[in-house]
C-alpha cells in the first residue's frame, strides 16, 4: 500500500511542503509511504561513502537525503576537471568518496549545477555556487563535517559512512548549525532523520540542539511551536499521517527534518 517514491522524487517532496509544515497549525500530511535509502554499515565497499547529506540555501533546503558517492573526477565551469577522491594534497592514502563528491552526485540526481575555482596550491575547489545560489562579499559556503567546520576543502575530505555532510550558505556568519531529533543528544551515525511512529494522542518530544555544541536552542521554530529554555516541544498528534519538520531560527542554520510517522491508536 502506499505510494514508492525514489530519493530524487522525495526530496523534491520535502522541498516543497516545507513551507506548508511552517505556515499550517495542524502538521501537512506528505505522503504515505516512504522509501528511504539508508547507510548500509556493513558494507565492505569502503571507497563507496553514504552519508547524511544537506545542503541548506538561504531560503530553502536544496537537498536532504542519504547518498552514496565514490572517487571521481569532477569538473566546474571556473575550476575545470580534477580528481576529487580525498588522496587531494595528500590528505588520505587511498581513494574514497568526499565532501565535494557527495554534493556532485545530489546534483547529478537532483540536476542542479554548482560551480567553484580551482586551486593548485590546495588541489581543491573553492565552491562558490550551488544550485544557483552564489557567495557574495560577505556571504560564503562552508562545509561541515558533523556539524563541525572541516579543516580542508571538500575533495580533501573524505566522507566516512553515516556522517552527517552539511554545506551551508553563510555558514561563517551563523550563530548555530540547528540539529532537530526526537532524542534530547546527539550520536554517530545520527539517525535522526529515520521515521519515528508515534500513536495518535500521545505526547510527543522534539529537541533542538546546537548539532557543533549540543546546546539546546531556545526560541526555534518547529511543528509550529517556539522552543523552550532546553530546546524542547511537545506535540500531540491527533490525525494519521507522516509529517516532517525542520526547525529554523534567526541567525542559524536551519536543521535536519524529523519525521514523525503518526498511526491509529
Ligand atoms: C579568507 C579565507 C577564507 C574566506 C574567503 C573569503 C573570500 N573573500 O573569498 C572564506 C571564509 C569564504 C573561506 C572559506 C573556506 N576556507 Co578558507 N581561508 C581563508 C584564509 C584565512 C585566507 C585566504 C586569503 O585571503 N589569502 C590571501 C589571498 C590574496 O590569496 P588567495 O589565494 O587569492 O586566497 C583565496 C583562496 O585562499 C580562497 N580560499 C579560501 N578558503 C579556501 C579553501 C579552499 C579549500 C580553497 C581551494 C580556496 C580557499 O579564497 C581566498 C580569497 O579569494 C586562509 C588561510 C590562509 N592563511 O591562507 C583559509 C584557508 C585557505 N581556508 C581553508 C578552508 C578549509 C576553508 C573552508 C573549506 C572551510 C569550511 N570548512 O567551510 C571554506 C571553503 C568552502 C568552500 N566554499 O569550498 C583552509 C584550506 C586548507 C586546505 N588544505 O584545504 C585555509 C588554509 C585555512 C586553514 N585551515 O588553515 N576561507
Amino acid at each position: 500500500m502506499g505510494i514508492k517514491l525514489s530519493r530524487v522524487t522525495l526530496t523534491y517532496i520535502f522541498q516543497t511542503t516545507l513551507n506548508q509544515v511552517s505556515t499550517t497549525t495542524q502538521p501537512t500530511t506528505l505522503i504515505e509511504t516512504q522509501t528511504i535509502l539508508r547507510c548500509n554499515f556493513t558494507s565492505t565497499n569502503l571507497s563507496q561513502s553514504c552519508v547524511y547529506l544537506r545542503i541548506e540555501g538561504p531560503e530553502t533546503t536544496i537537498f536532504e537525503d542519504f547518498i552514496v558517492s565514490g572517487p571521481r573526477s569532477i569538473t566546474t565551469a571556473s575550476g575545470g576537471t580534477h580528481i576529487c577522491d580525498g588522496t587531494n594534497l595528500n590528505a588520505n592514502p587511498t581513494p574514497g568518496g568526499t565532501l565535494t563528491t557527495a554534493m556532485d552526485q545530489a546534483a547529478q540526481d537532483l540536476g542542479f549545477t554548482y560551480d567553484g575555482t580551482y586551486s593548485s596550491e590546495f588541489e581543491d575547489y573553492f565552491i562558490q555556487s550551488i544550485a544557483g545560489v552564489t557567495q557574495t562579499l560577505t556571504q560564503f559556503w562552508g562545509i561541515l563535517s558533523n556539524y563541525q567546520f572541516t579543516p580542508t576543502g571538500g575533495c580533501q575530505f573524505q566522507a566516512q559512512r553515516g556522517d552527517v555532510v552539511l554545506w551551508a550558505f553563510d555558514a561563517f556568519n551563523a550563530v548555530a548549525f540547528l540539529h532537530a531529533s526526537s532524542s534530547p543528544t546527539i550520536s554517530y551515525p545520527d539517525t535522526s532523520s529515520y521515521p519515528i511512529t508515534v500513536i495518535v494522542g500521545t505526547p510527543h518530544t522534539l529537541y533542538v540542539l546546537d548539532g557543533s555544541t549540543n546546546s539546546p536552542i531556545a526560541g526555534a521554530l518547529i511543528a509550529n511551536q517556539i522552543t523552550n529554555a532546553s530546546g524542547m516541544v511537545v506535540i500531540t498528534p491527533t490525525v494519521p499521517g507522516t509529517y516532517s519538520y525542520k526547525a529554523t531560527k534567526s541567525g542559524t542554520i536551519r536543521s535536519n527534518y524529523v519525521t514523525l510517522v503518526v498511526v491509529p491508536t
